[in-house]
């Protein structure tokens, strides 16, 4: 399944003006050769504002009929746009759009059947002229909420697709703890990049299969490296969508240090994502290939073992050198399919 904003298509209310107007306007209207006199005036002006009416309400239709049923949508597309937009304003906007496509049906209706009940070329003409001039009008009314459309729409168009109904691993942790490595080293295929509401992040989509089954593994670069009592709102929102995605959380913890960090402040961020998160999760203790390396790593990872075991699932591995992810793998299988 692909993000539900994928086919979001918006027009300014300029564009739309333009458009309605360059095809009632740019070639001549010749009308049937049985009428005659005042009744070809009559054809052609109809049919202009039947062009300018008609292009226009269809692309206000296109605009509402493109976005998703907001309230049905998965709670992490609702919060990813409740971010972006403010779903409240989103509502605003696509209701304003639809306004403006009935107002503007009604419009063309009504000068329509003026124009056919006049008999004069001055009223035919300003009629047409009316009837155009109010449409543009109740384009221009709601130019403000096609724009914040527009922007909202290449925001939320390029939001992950990922798929909420599959099981989905998240990978948390502080920066250079090895996510990357860890999701390279699980992923089937190359992990893809996919843009995510935070100024400068991104979430990185790896995908494995499991059971015969695909999983998602979900590497946060960056983004829970923070404990969330310091997160603004915004990140916070974020990770309420993390959250609605994870089935299975995976904090990476380094106890070489060559992250730079020491392990009390990892487990301290474990605790705080924890109880954030409340799923299930497991402790990876990375980077135990640098046991002979580190005098006190094996030291440093019992010490975390120990105070972790009674809460967590702890497994140690080597995401770079590939030790013990067979134990993590039948972990989360079990975890995701018993
Ligand atoms: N020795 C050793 N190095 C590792 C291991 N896993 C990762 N590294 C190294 O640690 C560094 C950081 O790894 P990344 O996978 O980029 O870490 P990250 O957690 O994704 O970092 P951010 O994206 O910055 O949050 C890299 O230089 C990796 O090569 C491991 O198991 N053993
Ligand atoms: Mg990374």
């Amino acid at each position: 399944m692909t993000s539900p904003f994928r086919k979001l298509s918006v027009k300014s209310s300029e564009e739309i003006i333009d458009k309605a107007f360059r095809r009632a306007f740019r070639r001549p209207i010749t009308a049937p050769k049985k009428l005659k006199g005042i009744d070809r005036l009559k054809y052609v002006e109809r049919v202009r504002v039947e062009i300018v009416g008609s292009i226009a309400a269809a692309e206000l239709e296109k605009v509402y009929k493109s976005f998703p049923d907001l309230s049905s949508i998965h709670p992490f597309y609702q919060q990813l746009a409740d971010i972006i937009a403010g779903i409240g304003r989103l509502r605003h906007c696509l209701g304003a759009a639809k306004w403006a496509e009935l107002t503007v049906r009604k419009i063309t209706r009504e000068y329509m059947s003026r124009i056919t009940l006049s008999s004069e070329k001055s009223t035919i003409i300003s009629l047409r002229r009316e009837a155009t001039g109010r449409i543009a009008s109740v384009l221009s009314d709601i130019s403000e909420e096609l724009s914040d459309l527009k922007k909202y729409a290449s925001e939320l168009r390029s939001l992950p697709s990922i798929d909420p109904d599959t099981p989905t691993i998240v990978v948390a942790g502080y920066p250079n703890t090895g996510k990357s490595t860890l999701v390279g080293k699980l992923s089937t295929a190359e992990p893809e990049v996919a843009y995510y509401p935070f100024t400068t992040r991104s979430l990185i989509l790896g995908h494995m299969l499991l059971h015969n089954t695909k999983v998602q593994l979900v590497d946060t670069p960056g983004m829970l490296d923070r404990p969330p009592s310091r997160m603004k709102k915004m990140e916070l929102q974020a990770l309420a969508a993390l959250k609605s995605l994870a089935d299975i959380v995976v904090f990476m913890i380094d106890p070489s240090e060559t992250c730079g960090y020491q392990v009390r402040k990892q487990l301290h961020l474990l605790e705080e994502i924890s109880s954030h998160m409340d799923k299930p999760t497991i402790v990876a203790l990375n980077k135990m290939d640098l046991a002979d390396h580190i005098p006190k790593l094996e030291e440093k990872a019992s010490k975390a073992e120990a105070a972790l075991k009674e809460a967590y699932k702890v497994v140690r591995i080597s995401a770079e050198a590939g030790i013990g992810l067979d134990h993590l793998l039948k972990l989360i299988e079990h975890m995701l399919f018993s």
